[in-house]
This record gives structure tokens, C-alpha cells and sequence, in this order.
């Protein structure tokens, strides 16, 4: 890849040429032509008030510069950052409710079209509840979980359910600086009142607040959402599947399912199959229907049944130009209105489907939760009409990659001992050893600002190189498939050699596809799994861990980074830095972050500075836990991984097991 390219994705590129020569602009230039404002960009800029908006630009000490009302230039970086942590948490949590709300039809029998799929985990999360399980029927534990969940947006006073799940340690912290959350929407609902005109201007208090409003998205909605997803539609475990703009099919109607929210598209997935449907494509000319995926909607699908994914954020508009999209559903999040403008230069149909999510020029279909399959046919036959339309305008691709994903928690403790002896052991012991120098979360978006995709690929490729596992999710995942670098392949011909062990051992790729957004959940559940184990760090903090959202763009993502930070782990964000007005601000999230949390919130342009600043973070806490210092090729002893083939032998020995 060229510096100069738009994206680090080469069949993107050709894309883009194609759309360059033909005059048809994408977020690729519009990131060009439109210059970041650049007061607003690094968060000094205060619209709390209509006496503003106040720029609060100036010399000398940051404490002096104020606007019209006297707040000052940290009060007012401060309170422009936890907006877009409120921003985010509200968006995650909001499409958690909605999962509970599902749930709820399902146990009360209001829906048929949906089912408990994975009643294990609804077992597993009862349990977690604190809810007996134990000889009833299965809806009405469902109702019960669904109940419990519904006052995680309801109590007043209080800890929310999941804090708990978190190791000991890491609660005490919490509730040391008073930042537990009471229930998600009274975190957020705070978050906007303190932030608004004349109430909090106190830069420090105003951030505690905001991580308290983080950890209600990541405790709370985040890891809501992932659980009853899982519940309803089941828990990932290693799926093939295929990347890049070269699943759509010439001789197929292409239906692509874009946003974020499960539950239609996994009915669309559902009839996308029917007899019937594959009929009605044939009466239209079709061969058949093929499905795929965008973004996170498209995560979900792939992570639970192989659909194949296009890619991330900054690839939907450059799917629509490969001219083969019939049509694309979106729901919500992280969804460019530029594709209705874009769709009338080709034949692609643009549904809507939420209320909370229309778009001008776009055909709306509702979702409704009561009657989804037949809405999921609506959709299926009207891009099944829409294929006769299709012209051979457009920029077609035929590559496509193979991938893996599907590793939800539950899985990575299979994959490390079975199902009757499955924990965390094992990794734990190959950091102690050295064989895995660290662990990191490798999210958050790509942006079309920097070359899209092309951070993401390096971080990726120079952090296996250096023996670092990574766990990715949301469009990070997408970049990594969408270049190949989700198979176990990737290990052997890139990984470090204590890596390319592990990967080789078990059979994984060294970078695993955990899934959406929202399921950096699962990545919490991970590192308290690890501290539960021991040899490492008994809390969350303190871990050989780091997250990392090199290309980010979406408050979903700040209110991540900032979830993360406070349960202990340092985070670094590419891009400028929306808080860098304020060195005390910038003070906070870094230095008295962690030194209460062992957590930290940076933000780097530089990849190479990023790369540097994650490997020094996770050799400090390496030499913080007096672990063996890390060199490559060179390992301390550890327990023998277990292949696949030992694995199925002693679980052909066990005897059945009862419960979980
Ligand atoms: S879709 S929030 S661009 S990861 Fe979850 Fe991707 Fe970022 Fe949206």
C-alpha cells in the first residue's frame, strides 16, 4: 500500500479510483475538502449556551481563558468530553434495552418468531443474577433475567447487576471515587445535566462522573446487550466465513444487512433460506439470494452464521459502488445518510427499519419485533424486484478472503482445556512465561480521515509480530478480515515465535474476532477471567493488557476507551486529541487515571508512537508483576498446551456433565 492511498485496503482503492473517474465523491473526499473546525476539534469550544457559542482560545494559563459565563477552558474540554461519553453510552444501551425488550416478548410468548437459542447461557446469566434456575421452565427464568436487566434502567439508588462480575479489587476502586453506576440511563441522563449551562465546573468531578457513565456502558449496557444476544441467538464459537467487496454475486440478488441490532437481520438471515424465497429470486432472474453483511449488523451475522462481511464504516459507501448491491436494511449507529444520495446513481434500495433511524430518499419498512419474519420477507422480496434493475454500471470486485470469527469468552475457555476443564490457565501461564508478551483489545472504527483500514494493519501486523495476542471487535475486525489476517495462516507466516506456538497449539489465528461493538464486553469478561485465575494481576489493572482504537471516530468509542480506562486498562487512541486544549484535562485522563484506576486514556496520531506506548506499557506491567522480562524465541516453563486431538480425547473420557 502506497502512503498516499485513501485506504490501507487495496480493493477499496480500486474502488475509490473507479469512483474518481467516474465524479462520484465519498467520505474519502469529503474527509478531504471538509478541514476539522479547529477549535471544536480539540474540545474548546462551548455551545452549552445561546450567549455562545464561546471559542476559548488564548495565551497563557488555561485557568484564565473562559467564555462569556466564566467557564474555563478545562471546564469546558471536560464537559465537552463527557457528552460524547454520554453520547455513546446512550447509544449502546439504548440497543441494549431494545435486546431486553426482546427477550421480555419472547419469555411472555408475544412473539413467536423469536426463541431462547443458547439456554445454557440464559442458565449461565441467571446464575450470574443470582436467579434460581433449577427445575423451571425456561421462559420464565427468561422473564426473570429480562425483569433484572429492565432495573439496570430503573433503580435509583444503588449498584447496577453486573458490577459485580468485575474482580474485587477492581469494584473497591469503584466505589472508592464514588463511580459505580446506580442504572445506565440515570448515569446518562447526569452526564447531560452537569454538562449543561452553570451546573459542574469542576474538570476532575465532571470526569468521575463521565467514568461513571463509561462503566454503565460496559457493565451495563454493553455487557447486557452481548448476554441476551447470545441468549437469543447463540453463543459464537469459530465460524468460516469471507471478506471484502468480492462476496456480492453477479448472478444473485445481493441483500446487505448494515447497522448495528441483531434481531431483524437474523430473521432476514432466517427466510433468506426458505424455499419460497429462493423461488421468487429464481422468478426475477435470479440464481439465488446472497446475504451480507456491513459494520457491526454485519459482525453479528458472521460471528453466529458465516454470512460473509463487506467491511466496516468506511466501506459502505464504496459497497454500493461496486453497482451489485440490491439492497441494503440499516437499523442503527454508524450508518453515512450519504448512501441515499449515493443509491439514486445506481439501483440500490436503502430500507430503514427503526423508528429512531430514517433517512430522506430511503424506502421505510418498520421493524416490529411482533411480526419479524414477515417484515424479513418484505425486505427479501423487494430487493428480489430490485434485481432486474441492476445495470452493469458499477466497480466490481472479485477478491475475497477467508476469515474466522466467532470467539466469544465462552469459547476462548473452551479452546483452552475443553469443556470440562476450560479456563484461562493456559494463557495466563504463557504471559507468565513469556511465549505471549501481552494481550490487545485491537478496536473501534476506521475513518476515512487517516488511510482508512491501514493503521489498523499495521498495529495488527507489527503487535503479532512482537508476540502479542489480539482480541479485536467491531470494524477493527472488519479491517483485519477484509486483509486476510483473520486465519491461523496469518500466525505462522507473520507472529512471533512464542505466538505462532500458541496459534499452532490450538489452532487460532493470533488476532481474534470477538465480535460488534458492543461485545468489547466480552473483553472485560476475558480480563476478569484472567485476574480470577491468577499469576498475573488480581485485578483488572496491572494486567500485560492495553486497548487500542487506532482509526476511531464514534462516541460509542469513547465511551469504550473510557469503560476500559477505569476498570484498569490503558487505552490509546489514534487521531488528535478531542481534549487537547486543556493540558489539565489531558493531565487527568492520563496521570490521576491511573494512578486510581491503573488505567489511562491517550490519544496519538503517530502509529509508531502508539505501537511504542502500548509494548512499554505492557513490558512496565510485565516487570510491575515481576514476570520473566519478555525476548523473543526465548520462554520460561509453562503447562503444555493441549491440541484439539488431546482436547476431544479426555472429553470423550468424561462422564456427561450436568450443569455448566
Ligand atoms: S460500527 S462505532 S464504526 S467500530 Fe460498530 Fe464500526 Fe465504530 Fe461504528
Amino acid at each position: 500500500m502506497q502512503p498516499r492511498d485513501k485506504s490501507g485496503n487495496k480493493d477499496a482503492n480500486r474502488i475509490l479510483k473507479w469512483a474518481e473517474e467516474h465524479k462520484i465523491e465519498t467520505a474519502f473526499e469529503r474527509a478531504a475538502r471538509i478541514k476539522p473546525c479547529p477549535i471544536g476539534a480539540k474540545g474548546a469550544c462551548c455551545k452549552a449556551c445561546h450567549v455562545g457559542p464561546c471559542r476559548l482560545m488564548g495565551k497563557g494559563d488555561e485557568n484564565d481563558i473562559v467564555g462569556v459565563c466564566g467557564a474555563s477552558l478545562p471546564t469546558v474540554v471536560a464537559r465537552n468530553f463527557v457528552r460524547m461519553i454520554a453520547g455513546g453510552t446512550a447509544a449502546h444501551s439504548d440497543h441494549a434495552r431494545d435486546m431486553v425488550l426482546t427477550l421480555l416478548a419472547v419469555a411472555k410468548g408475544e412473539t413467536k418468531d423469536f426463541q431462547i437459542t443458547d439456554v445454557k447461557k440464559l442458565y449461565r446469566v441467571a446464575s450470574i443474577l443470582d436467579i434460581n434456575f433449577e427445575g423451571r421452565p425456561v421462559n420464565d427464568v427468561a422473564l426473570d433475567v429480562a425483569n433484572r436487566f429492565l432495573e439496570d434502567f430503573q433503580r435509583q439508588k444503588g449498584e447496577i447487576n453486573y458490577i459485580k462480575r468485575a474482580p474485587k479489587k477492581t469494584q473497591e476502586r469503584w466505589r472508592k471515587w464514588g463511580i459505580v453506576p446506580r442504572n445506565v440511563d440515570r448515569e446518562i441522563s447526569e452526564s447531560m445535566h452537569r454538562t449543561t449551562m452553570g451546573v459542574d465546573h469542576e474538570p476532575d468531578n465532571l470526569l468521575l462522573h463521565g467514568l461513571r457513565t463509561a462503566l454503565a456502558d460496559g457493565w451495563g449496557g454493553c455487557m447486557i446487550s452481548t448476554d441476551v444476544t447470545d441468549i437469543l441467538f447463540g453463543t459464537p464459537s469459530p465460524i468460516k466465513a469471507e471478506a471484502s467487496f468480492g462476496i456480492f454475486k453477479e448472478d444473485e440478488v445481493n441483500l446487505v444487512v448494515h447497522g448495528h441490532e441483531p434481531t431483524l437481520s437474523e430473521k432476514i438471515v432466517d427466510v433468506a433460506s426458505e424455499p419460497e424465497m429462493i423461488e421468487y429470486a429464481k422468478s426475477k432472474g435470479a440464481k439465488g439470494i446472497n446475504l451480507g453483511g456491513m459494520c457491526c449488523t454485519a459482525n453479528e451475522v458472521l460471528m453466529r452464521h458465516g454470512i460473509p462481511t463487506a467491511g466496516g464504516f468506511t466501506n459502505q459507501e464504496l459497497g454500493l459502488l461496486t453497482g451489485l448491491i440490491d439492497a441494503i436494511t440499516v437499523d442503527v449507529q454508524c450508518i453515512m445518510p450519504a448512501l441515499a444520495d449515493l443509491s439514486r446513481k445506481f439501483h440500490t434500495k436503502i430500507i430503514t427499519t427503526s423508528e429512531k433511524g430514517k433517512m430522506k430518499g430511503a424506502v421505510h419498512m418498520q421493524y416490529d419485533e411482533h411480526r419479524a419474519k414477515e417484515i424479513a420477507r418484505d425486505i427479501v422480496k423487494l430487493a428480489c424486484d430490485n434485481f432486474k434493475n441492476r445495470t452493469t454500471g458499477g466497480s466490481h470486485i472479485t477478491e475475497k478472503y477467508r476469515m474466522i470469527g466467532g470467539f466469544s469468552h465462552e469459547y476462548i475457555e473452551y479452546m483452552q482445556g475443553g469443556r470440562w476443564r476450560g479456563s484461562f490457565r493456559p494463557l495466563n501461564d504463557a504471559i507468565m512465561a513469556g511465549r505471549i508478551r501481552g494481550v490487545v483489545g485491537l478496536a473501534g472504527c476506521d475513518n476515512s480521515r487517516v488511510q482508512s483500514t491501514g493503521i489498523h494493519k499495521f498495529i495488527a501486523t507489527e503487535l503479532i509480530k512482537n508476540d502479542v495476542l489480539i482480541v479485536s471487535t467491531g470494524c477493527g475486525s472488519a479491517a483485519c478480515g477484509t486483509s486476510g489476517y483473520l486465519t491461523p495462516e496469518m500466525a505462522l507466516e507473520n507472529a512471533g515465535p512464542g505466538l505462532r506456538e500458541v496459534c499452532e497449539a490450538i489452532g487460532i489465528p493470533p488476532i481474534l474476532h470477538l465480535g460488534a461493538c458492543v461485545d468489547n464486553s466480552r473483553i472485560l469478561t476475558i480480563a476478569s477471567a484472567m485476574a480470577a485465575e491468577g499469576g498475573l494481576s488480581d485485578e483488572i489493572g496491572g494486567m500485560p493488557a492495553v486497548g487500542i482504537a487506532p482509526e476511531w471516530m464514534s462516541e460509542k468509542a469513547i465511551a469504550i476507551g473510557c469503560y476500559f480506562a477505569a476498570s484498569g486498562v490503558p487505552v490509546i487512541f489514534g487521531g488528535e486529541s478531542p481534549v487537547e486544549a486543556s493540558p489539565e484535562v489531558t493531565k487527568i485522563l492520563t496521570e490521576v487515571w491511573m494512578e486510581r484506576f491503573k488505567g489511562a486514556f491517550h490519544f496519538e496520531p503517530d502509529p509508531e508512537k502508539i505501537l511504542e506506548l502500548a509494548l512499554k506499557y505492557i513490558d512496565g506491567a510485565r516487570e510491575a508483576l515481576k514476570l520473566k522480562k519478555y525476548e523473543p524465541g526465548k520462554f520460561g516453563t509453562e503447562r503444555v498446551l493441549m491440541d484439539m486431538a488431546a482436547r476431544r480425547d479426555m472429553e470423550r473420557a468424561a462422564k456427561p456433565h450436568v450443569g455448566f
